[in-house]
């Protein structure tokens, strides 16, 4: 992957492709190599037509077929990111005007451009609670971004041999009676509040099986995830404040959050 991706693929032509407009088309490698390869290896050779990943005419009734390319996407802007000598934007006017018709999550048509999938950060979707707006006890019917202080910057190794950094979600009030789940994301503060795919860190998932008693019951509790290692490793860690992001994912119309906090905890 590493050669194909990355040390054999320096310009835009051989990453991208060329216009096929231009003549002379050369497929790019994220096309020709690790995106065609998952769709023959999800699709089905039992079947004549290798559906459903397998054919380009039914690859869109898989729904596996929207994460793999979104992580294509995801792997066009990590290459653009580690600027790549021969890196250029597209600039041909029928490739950054064609478009594609699609339902959005309300089944409204919407049709999306090429040129509006250029920019990763143009992309990102859905109400978001900004950081100032946040009051506790917060509600996660909608994703929440919040600043949050650390107790503590550049800790030497021995420090962090003696006491963990550790992210607080105090007091989650939820529905016991749904399936929730919660992902947590960790964000450098100073790369802005629009998040993208390859700006976050994961920090972890809350998630509950139902208690089925017939009535809607609220239940509290709480998590804890260890950061010391994220925060090294997004190279924050000289950071005052970190982003802390909480995407709802499933059952948390009823769910708050009192308190959101970063501690450190002593190693015994
Ligand atoms: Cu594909």
């Amino acid at each position: 992957m590493f050669s194909q991706l990355v040390t054999n693929v320096t310009d835009t032509d051989s990453f991208f492709g060329t216009d096929p407009n231009a003549g002379n088309t050369i497929v790019g490698t994220i096309e020709r190599g690790a995106h065609i390869s998952m769709h023959a290896w999800v699709g089905n050779p039992r079947m004549p037509n290798r559906e459903d990943m397998g054919n380009f005419y039914s690859a869109g009734y898989d729904p596996l077929f929207y994460s793999h390319h979104s992580n294509v996407d995801r792997m066009w802007k990590i290459w653009k990111d580690l600027n790549p000598k021969g890196h250029r934007e597209p600039t041909s006017e029928d490739w950054l005007n064609a478009s594609y018709v699609f339902y959005d999550e309300n089944e409204e048509l919407v049709r999306v451009y090429n040129k509006d999938c250029v920019d990763i950060g143009k992309m990102s979707v859905g109400t978001v609670k900004k950081v100032k707006d946040v009051k506790y006890p917060v509600k996660l019917d909608q994703t929440v971004k919040v600043l949050v202080k650390r107790p503590a910057t550049n800790r030497s190794e021995d420090e962090k041999e003696k006491a963990k950094e550790m992210l607080f979600l105090n007091g989650i009030t939820f529905n016991c009676e749904v399936f929730l789940k919660l992902d947590v994301l960790v964000n450098d503060a100073d790369d802005g509040v629009e998040t993208t795919a390859t700006s976050s860190e994961f920090a972890g998932t809350f998630s509950q099986v139902p208690h089925k008693h017939g009535d809607k019951m609220l239940m509290t509790s709480g998590a804890a995830f260890g950061i010391t290692e994220l925060l090294e490793d997004m190279e924050a860690e000289g950071d005052e404040y970190v982003l802390v992001t909480l995407v709802p994912r499933v059952g948390t119309d009823d769910a708050t959050v009192s308190e959101i906090k970063i501690q450190l905890v002593p190693v015994v």
